[in-house]
């Protein structure tokens, strides 16, 4: 790694970090799928246990719950393993990250101040350890889901989400998941590669390639764990899922693994970039 054209990069890092750092994205708490909802934040659990025993940077990269909302005075029940594991870490010394997804964009400073997470609110550069690595949750990135782009700016209003407040908690959730599954549902088959030119995070990070060249680009959001090439040296990589694939990625000593862990096995790995 001596000829690390990438330190002489006119870029800013956002972050730089000298240790090993694991990310793991889209668990969607809250939902039930093969496994139910507890069954996976049990084994996030024992993940987040493995992680900080490696990595004393961990980094949530987004749709960790199917639905969040916090009012002034109260958050959604649930999730109490979680809550009492990511204390537990904070309290020890490990850095928890979170990039807000689109179903739990709506985390105002509860997490942050209970939980001590860092809370990510746009894509970042971040420098791990030999490692130029361009990191977001992924939604509305690259072309095409133009309606999706427009709800998003509409969510992310004040207004609006004081207004959203405003309604009983048992219409607001009940609206969210009658939403979220419309969303599931509409979205068509979604669990094979799409080839590149239907990929939205593969063209975004190839477009952007040219800027950030030998970058890494991650993301979760797409619920497939995939790695592809990208030219400049680039790489794109998936964190998957914690649905249904359990995998997610090692990022140290300047490259990433992507890794599965399936709830009745040993973790191992699939692959290594670059
Ligand atoms: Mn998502």
């Amino acid at each position: 790694m001596e000829n690390n054209s990438i330190k002489s990069l006119p870029t800013t890092w956002n972050k730089q970090v000298d240790h090993p750092v694991w990310v793991v994205s889209d668990a969607h708490l809250g939902v039930d799928a093969k496994l139910c909802s507890l069954e996976r934040e049990k084994h996030l659990v024992r993940w987040l246990d493995l992680a900080s025993q490696h990595a004393q940077t961990l980094v949530l990269l987004g749709d960790i719950f199917d639905f969040w909302f916090e009012w002034k005075h109260a958050i959604p029940k649930g999730y109490s393993r979680l809550f009492g594991k990511l204390t537990e870490l904070k309290d020890k010394g490990v850095d928890v990250h979170f990039f807000p997804g689109n179903h739990d964009m709506w985390t105002f400073d509860y997490l942050e101040k209970e939980l001590g997470m860092e809370i990510h609110r746009k894509p970042e550069v971040w420098q791990i350890q030999e490692l130029a690595v361009y990191l977001g949750h992924g939604d509305g990135l690259g072309p095409g889901d133009y309606s999706y782009k427009l709800i998003k700016k509409v969510f992310a209003n004040p207004v609006f989400q004081w207004l959203y407040a405003r309604f009983h908690p048992n219409f607001s959730f009940g609206l969210a998941s009658m939403l979220s599954q419309r969303s599931r549902k509409s979205g068509g088959d979604q669990s094979q590669f799409l080839g590149e030119e239907k990929e939205w995070l593969i063209q975004f990070s190839k477009s952007k390639s040219k800027y950030f060249p030998k970058h890494l680009f991650l993301f979760g959001h797409r619920h497939l764990p995939m790695h592809h090439a990208l030219p400049n040296g680039a790489h794109y990589l998936n964190t998957g899922d914690w649905l249904h694939y359990f995998s997610y990625v090692r990022i140290e000593q300047g490259h990433a693994e992507l890794w599965f862990w399936p709830v009745d096995g040993q973790a191992y790995m699939k692959l290594h970039v670059p």
